[in-house]
C-alpha cells in the first residue's frame, strides 16, 4: 500500500479563519479562535491521520507588518512555513478588502508547490458575491485552485480535504499516527489561559499578555498546574487582576473547564500576575518563550 504525507501550510491575513479552518480539518479545537486578530502567535502543527496518509497541517500567525520583535518572530513562522509547504493553503474570506490582501501572495505564486486558495466565511456573503470573488482570485493567481468555503459551519471542509490527498506526495509518515499535533499539553494549556484573556479584556491588554506555565504536576486523578500571566506595565497587572481579584477568577475557571475537558481530569488551576517591562521587544525573553524557530 502506498502511504501518502506532506505539509500543508495555510497563510493569510489575521482573522481570516485560518485556525477555525485547520480545527475543522482536524474535528478537533486544537487552535485557539477568538475574534481579534494576531490570535495565533506560532506555527502550531495539527496532524490528521489516517490509514495510508498522514497530513500534517500548520496553523501560523496572521500576517501583518510588524510593530515589535515578537511580531517579526511571528513573521518569521509565516516565512518558515512558505519555505517547507508541500501544500500551500492561502486563506481570505469575504469582506478581505483588494488591499488588504498581503504582499506575502506574489512569493507564494512563485513556489513551486500545487496552491490552494480558499474563500472563507461564505455563510456572511451571498452566492452572486461569491461567484464574483472566485472569478476574482482565479484571475489573480492563475495557477491556484479556488474553493469557497465556510470553516464555522463546515461548508466545502470535505471537499478541500479530499484534494488535498490527492495533491499529497507519497511520502512514509512525519510523525507517529497517534500523534495531533507537535506541540504539548503545556502549550495548549497556555493557550488555552490566553484565550479567556483575549476574550475577556479589551484593547491593548491581551496583546501585551504571555502565558507561561510554571509547573505541571500530574496525578491519576487531579492535574495541579500553576501559571504566571507576564503583562508590560503595573497598570496592566492591576486591570488582569481586577476589582477584588474578580477579573482573574473568571478567567481561572473559564480557563480550568477548557483545560479539564482537554485531560479529561479534575484539574486545580493557580493563576499568577507579573510584569515583564516590554518583553514584546525583549530579544532573549522572545527566545526563551518559545518564540524562535
Ligand atoms: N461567519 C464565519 N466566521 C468565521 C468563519 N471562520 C472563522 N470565523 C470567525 O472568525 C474569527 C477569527 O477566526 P480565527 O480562526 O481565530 O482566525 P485566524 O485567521 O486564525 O486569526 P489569527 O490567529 O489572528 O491570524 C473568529 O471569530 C471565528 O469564529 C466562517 O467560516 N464564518
Ligand atoms: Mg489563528
Amino acid at each position: 500500500m502506498t502511504h501518502k504525507a506532506g505539509f500543508v501550510n495555510i497563510l493569510g491575513r489575521p482573522n481570516v479563519g485560518k485556525s477555525t479552518l485547520m480545527n475543522a480539518m482536524l474535528g478537533e479545537k486544537l487552535s485557539i479562535i477568538t475574534p481579534k486578530a494576531q490570535t495565533t502567535r506560532h506555527r502550531i502543527i495539527g496532524i490528521a491521520n489516517g490509514e495510508d496518509y498522514q497530513i500534517v497541517f500548520s496553523d501560523t500567525p496572521g500576517i501583518i507588518k510588524p510593530k515589535y520583535k515578537l511580531h517579526q518572530k511571528m513573521m518569521d513562522f509565516v516565512k518558515e512555513a512558505l519555505n517547507d509547504a508541500d501544500i500551500i493553503l492561502f486563506l481570505t474570506e469575504v469582506e478581505e478588502k483588494e488591499d488588504e490582501v498581503p504582499e506575502i501572495i506574489n512569493e507564494i505564486e512563485n513556489l513551486q508547490v500545487p496552491l490552494l486558495v480558499g474563500i472563507n466565511k461564505v455563510d456572511l456573503s451571498n452566492q452572486t458575491k461569491v461567484e464574483q470573488l472566485v472569478e476574482y482570485w482565479k484571475n489573480r493567481m492563475p495557477t491556484a485552485e479556488v474553493y469557497p468555503l465556510s470553516a464555522l459551519y463546515n461548508f466545502n471542509i470535505d471537499a478541500l480535504k479530499k484534494r488535498i490527498l490527492e495533491l499529497l506526495p507519497e511520502h512514509p509518515p512525519y510523525y507517529p499516527k497517534e500523534n495531533l499535533s507537535d506541540r504539548n499539553i503545556r502549550f495548549f494549556v497556555s493557550e488555552i489561559i490566553r484565550e479567556k484573556i483575549l476574550l475577556h479584556y479589551q484593547k491593548e491588554i491581551p496583546y501585551a499578555v504571555e502565558v507561561i506555565i510554571e509547573s505541571y504536576k500530574e496525578t491519576e486523578n487531579l492535574d495541579r498546574i500553576a501559571a504566571t500571566i507576564y503583562v508590560e506595565r503595573e497598570t496592566q497587572k492591576g486591570i488582569i487582576i481586577g476589582k477584588g481579584g474578580e477579573a482573574l477568577k473568571k478567567i481561572g475557571i473559564e480557563a480550568r473547564k477548557d483545560i479539564e475537558a482537554l485531560v479529561g481530569k479534575q484539574v486545580f488551576l493557580e493563576l499568577y500576575v507579573k510584569v515583564k517591562k516590554d518583553w514584546r521587544n525583549n530579544e532573549k525573553i522572545l527566545n526563551q518563550w518559545g518564540y524562535k524557530i
